[in-house]
């Protein structure tokens, strides 16, 4: 039933304005009395209920943003103590590294320094090398040495077998001739050409297998005309300057009999010890 239906029931009223005796009329504004203060009571106790769901709510919202805030303030406090560990790292890092640019810069200093001292100490020993190889070229040349392509060459005075000629030269700090090179072969025919002299190279290992006194295979060969023929079966060790070869050629190597007795060439660094 609507309001206004209980409050003209109660009043006596009827729907279209009518009313009933007086009595009933008298209790009726009882009733509506009666009845407004029910409702007043009513409407009070919900706006007080209201009021009390707002004021709940009011609280819940301010404990809400109390709570956000002090995790904000945790949260902050988080991050600044992160940033100072990192920084405090960082910092350290970079001091740490300061430091090993810092010896790495003096141990450089001191390499450049010992380098520099290392190459002014090269460059005086190779003047002095260079001051003490010309004293010994010049006592050289006054014993009969001639020179080439830094080396030394002497012929000794007297004919010996090869081996004896080859003994006299290591006594000389040399060996026999070995030689190396179309050039080297014209400086000896130009310097020693009027001689029949030994040089360094021998079969008599293996016939027709020819070694140098190094042990090294021949590869540059200046044989003259038919030579090597091995004459007789007995002709092992190597001369230049064979007196058959024209005086213009180059190739003037021939084999003799190691016993044979001719004069030697000899050969040594210039540098050599
Ligand atoms: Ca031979
Ligand atoms: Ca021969």
């Amino acid at each position: 039933m609507e309001m206004s239906d209980n409050v003209y029931a109660n009043s006596g009223i009827t729907a279209d304005g009518g009313s009933t005796d007086s009595n009933a009329s008298k209790n009726s504004y009882e009733d509506i009395y009666a009845n407004e203060d029910v409702l007043e009571t009513n409407v009070t106790r919900s706006h007080k209920a209201t009021m009390t769901s707002v004021s709940g709510m009011h609280v819940t919202g301010i404990r809400c943003y109390r709570l956000t805030a002090v995790c904000l303030g945790l949260l902050c406090v988080l991050l600044l103590a992160a940033i100072a560990v990192l920084w405090v790292k960082f910092t350290t890092e970079r001091d740490q590294l300061q430091s090993s640019y810092t010896n790495l810069t003096i141990e450089r200093d001191q390499l450049q320094t010992s380098y520099t001292n290392l190459t002014i100490e090269r460059d005086q020993i190779e003047k002095d090398r260079d001051g003490l190889q010309k004293k010994l070229l010049e006592i050289a040349i006054k014993q009969g040495w001639r020179y080439f392509s830094s080396h030394i060459y002497y012929i000794s005075a007297d004919k010996k077998s090869w081996s004896e000629s080859r003994q006299d030269c290591r006594q000389r700090g040399a060996d026999l001739l070995i030689i190396n090179s179309r050039e080297e072969q014209e400086f000896i025919n130009i310097t020693f050409g009027g001689y029949e002299a030994w040089i360094g190279l021998t079969d008599e290992s293996t016939e027709g297998i020819w070694k140098w006194v190094d042990g090294s295979p021949l590869t540059t060969e200046f044989w003259w005309e038919r030579e090597p023929n091995d004459y007789g079966g007995n002709e092992d060790c190597a001369i230049t300057g064979y007196r058959g070869a024209g005086s213009d050629s180059v190739s003037t190597w021939a084999d003799y009999p190691c016993s044979h007795p001719v004069v030697g060439i000899c050969k040594r660094m210039l540098n050599s010890k």
